[in-house]
């Protein structure tokens, strides 16, 4: 199996070795619908479709053509597939690419071994086709995680890339030791940015009543995700929603106003706020700009800890800010107008910007995992320490290679 087991879209089974095509073609048939054909592989493109043709069998089938058809056990169905031959790394093989149901897997994996396959175990698997090293594994990894564009670029420019830059690092450990700390630095630096592309944000909106934080929420999601109403105390629960921010995959929780109250009811629902502020990465406080610019309570408001890194927004900025103003006040605290949408994006910046994430970067290696921070962080201190032969040690520490 290509593919985890478990319920999927596809699941991709790849039959492989000399006899690949052979035990494939015992258990497959051509579908061609009645009156309806296809130029066959190799044909010329003005060539015609000849109607009455018997289907060209499995092994007359050029490597990379997809071919539609049925998988039979017993000339029972078992499902509609495409199969396609390959030669991965000069093994060849056919990969069957079915409905990605446990069952169907099953079931085709005990056909195939009636049909004359072994079932392959994973070392054997490795063993014919080792993976390019333990960054492409974990390059891999973070791109089936990555929900955005932009953190699949990310990791394939990683996967790409960062093998061959540690590896000239490593050559330079004997020559130019501060050039490799530099550098190294440098890569571990972006490592707060991998883990966000890799496993999102957490941010919480949090504020008085009537702050205008569900309207905030609705618009950063872009839809009317959470109750909005002139009256305080509208949100009575946390409501998450996931959006992406710049490219970053954002958990965005909106939080009922923070107040005192008596009522049960309200209590839980602050109290439920709390915690989802407690837990966020980034915590964005929503004032009202209308009720709050003027009120002396600014300063004080900001030096009310949060556990993680704080964005201050003043909200409504449509009603308080006169054009040609700035909306600067006390420097720490944005003007937004969550209705119209003004400040919304600078917002977005200020809060990766909190998160320790560059908006938007130029493409350069990073470190972009726990052990490859480790590794790196261990070579940084042998230079120091032990700087002999470290260049050995730096290959086999990041790259696994030269045990
Ligand atoms: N003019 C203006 N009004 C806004 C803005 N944002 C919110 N409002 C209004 O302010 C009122 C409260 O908005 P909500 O988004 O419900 O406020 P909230 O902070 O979620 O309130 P609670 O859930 O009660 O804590 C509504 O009448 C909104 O239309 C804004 O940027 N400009
Ligand atoms: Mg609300």
């Amino acid at each position: 199996m290509l593919t985890p087991p478990g319920t999927g879209a596809i699941a991709v089974i790849r039959v492989a070795g000399p006899t690949a095509v052979q035990v494939v073609e015992r258990l497959w048939r051509p579908r061609q619908e009645p009156g309806v054909s296809f130029p066959q592989a190799g044909a010329e493109a003005d060539e015609r479709p000849d109607d009455t043709a018997t289907p060209v069998p499995l092994c007359a089938t050029a490597p990379g053509c997809l071919r539609y058809g049925r998988l039979v056990d017993d000339d029972e169905t078992i499902d509609d597939v495409i199969v396609c031959i390959t030669a991965d790394r000069g093994v060849p093989a056919v990969d069957i690419c079915a409905h990605g149901g446990a069952r169907v897997t099953q079931r085709i994996l005990a056909a195939a071994e009636r049909a004359g396959a072994d079932l392959a175990t994973t070392a054997e698997l490795a063993a014919l086709w080792p993976t390019a090293g333990i960054i492409d594994e974990e390059a891999l990894d973070c791109i089936a995680h990555t929900h955005t564009e932009r953190g699949v670029r990310f990791f394939a420019w990683q996967r790409l890339h960062l093998p061959d830059e540690l590896r000239q690092l490593a050559s330079l450990c004997d020559v130019d030791p501060p050039a490799v700390r530099q550098r190294l630095e440098n890569m571990l630096a972006g490592f707060r940015e991998a883990q966000v592309l890799r496993n999102g944000l957490r941010v919480a909106l949090t504020g008085p009543p009537n702050s205008g934080k569900s309207t905030l929420f609705n618009r950063l999601v872009g839809r009317a995700a959470a109750v909005v109403s002139a009256h305080p105390g509208t949100t009575r629960d946390w409501v998450t929603a996931e959006v992406q921010v710049l490219g970053v995959a954002v958990a965005l929780v909106d939080t009922a106003g923070d107040r005192v109250s008596e009522d049960t009811l309200e209590l839980s629902a602050i109290e439920g706020g709390r915690c989802a502020v407690e837990s966020a990465e980034v915590v964005v406080l929503v004032l009202d700009g209308t009720e709050e610019r003027a009120s002396g309570r600014l300063a004080g408001l900001l030096r009310t800890p949060h556990r993680a890194p704080t964005v201050a927004v003043l909200n409504k900025a449509d009603v308080w800010l006169r054009p040609g103003e700035d909306g600067e006040v006390g420097g720490a605290w944005m003007p937004v107008s969550a209705l119209t949408g003004l400040g919304v994006e600078a917002l977005a910046e200020a809060v990766l910007r909190a998160a320790g994430v560059p908006a938007a970067e130029p493409a350069a290696p990073v470190l972009f995992t726990a052990r490859q921070a480790a590794a790196a962080c261990g070579v940084l201190s042998d230079l120091k320490r032990t700087p002999e032969a470290v260049g050995a040690r730096m290959l086999r520490a990041l790259l696994g290679e030269g045990k």
